[in-house]
């Protein structure tokens, strides 16, 4: 080994103790610091499918903003599809000070090469979905995303701090939206009840697969980028839902379901991970429109981003203009 090869090694071992010890400390990794290799990898990974995520589901919701059953109905939903956008801008921002394009991210999206939530790949049918969804997918969000406030990835967790607050009005907006149809008459009951029938089931789904068969959970764990495991946050979610579902007057569809004291844990009735594996593998009922309709907005909006490009650059060329006179 020469010694310059030895003093790389070193710079190394150095930066990598570094590293280890701001996570020890529970402090944050910032974009200028050096990290891991896998660390960088697992980060982009995580929060590119997390802003494609968001960016797709705006889809299921926006298939009612049209159709909203009145005018304060249409613009609290107009305004929820609005923050999920701007949802997937903060969390693509993140990404990008880790080392790779928006349009590397957008490019792998449209191509079906990247992940996004198994949840946006159902159908919404009925108004009560809007219902569902904020209740059931927001509430399920959230369980996940509060423990992010705290990814040791700074950018990550400042991004989530906001996100958050807004995931939570939209879980109330969700359950006020069932409270009205479980008060209202027996259809609106029963299209309340449809509802969280379909949308239960995959939105226990989106914690992500069991421990036990999560290959990515161990090494996220390490890093503090994951503060619970994907069955405790179910876990959690399930005990949220439990006396919200009595408020509501709604039934979760589970006959299993019930408080195991022994075990200190919700018994329920074994989830069906080969739904999850096909959805994921792009087989879900609506992969395949999700992914056209992005693909069709990408193409459809390329004027704007030519646009947007060469005012920028315009308004840098006559910038620097500017400084040659001063
Ligand atoms: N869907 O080893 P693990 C929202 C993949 S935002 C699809 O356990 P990890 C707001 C996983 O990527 C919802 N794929 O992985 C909203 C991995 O594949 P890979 C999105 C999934 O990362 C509301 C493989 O399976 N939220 O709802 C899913 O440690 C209403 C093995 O899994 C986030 O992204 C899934 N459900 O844990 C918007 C939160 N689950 O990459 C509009 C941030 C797992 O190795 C309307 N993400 N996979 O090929 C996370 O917390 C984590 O990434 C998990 C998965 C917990 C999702």
């Amino acid at each position: 080994m020469t010694a310059s090869d030895a003093a790389v090694l070193a710079a190394e071992a150095e930066a990598q103790a570094r590293f280890d010890e701001i996570i020890a400390a529970d402090s944050r990794i910032e974009p200028r610091d050096w990290m891991p290799e896998a660390y960088r990898k697992t980060l982009i990974r995580q929060i590119a499918q997390h802003a494609h995520s968001e960016i797709i589901g705006m889809q299921p919701e926006g298939n009612w903003i049209t159709r909203a059953p009145s005018l304060k109905r249409k613009a609290i939903l107009l305004a929820k599809v609005q923050d999920e956008a701007g949802h997937g801008l903060y969390l693509y921002s993140a990404a990008q000070t880790l080392g790779i394009t928006r349009e590397e991210m957008t490019q792998q999206l449209i191509d079906g090469k990247a992940k996004y939530s198994s949840i946006f790949n159902y159908p919404t049918p009925t108004w009560a979905d809007m219902g569902a969804i904020g209740w059931l997918v927001d509430g399920a969000a959230i369980c996940n995303q509060v423990p992010l406030c705290r990814a040791s990835y700074g950018p990550y967790g400042r991004a989530m701090v906001r996100i958050c607050k807004e995931e939570s009005f939209h879980q109330r907006q969700g359950f006020e939206i069932l409270l009205t149809l479980m008060r209202g008459t027996e259809a609106q009951q029963r299209m309340a009840q449809d509802a969280v029938n379909r949308w239960y089931w995959p939105s226990l789904m989106m914690f992500g697969p069991p421990d036990d068969e999560s290959p990515n959970s161990a090494r996220s764990t390490a890093w503090k980028i994951k503060r619970f495991s994907n069955d405790d946050l179910r876990q959690r979610f399930i005990g949220m839902l439990v006396p919200q579902a009595e408020a509501l007057g709604v039934t979760l569809p589970d006959p299993e379901l019930r408080w195991d004291a022994e075990n200190e844990r919700w018994h329920t009735s074994e989830i069906d991970w080969s739904e999850f594996y096909e959805v994921l593998a792009g087989r879900g009922p609506m992969n395949a429109v999700r992914l056209q309709n992005r693909r069709d907005a990408h193409e459809s909006g390329a004027w704007v981003r030519e646009a947007a490009a060469a005012y920028a650059r315009t308004q840098a060329a006559r910038s620097d203009g500017e400084r040659q006179v001063a």
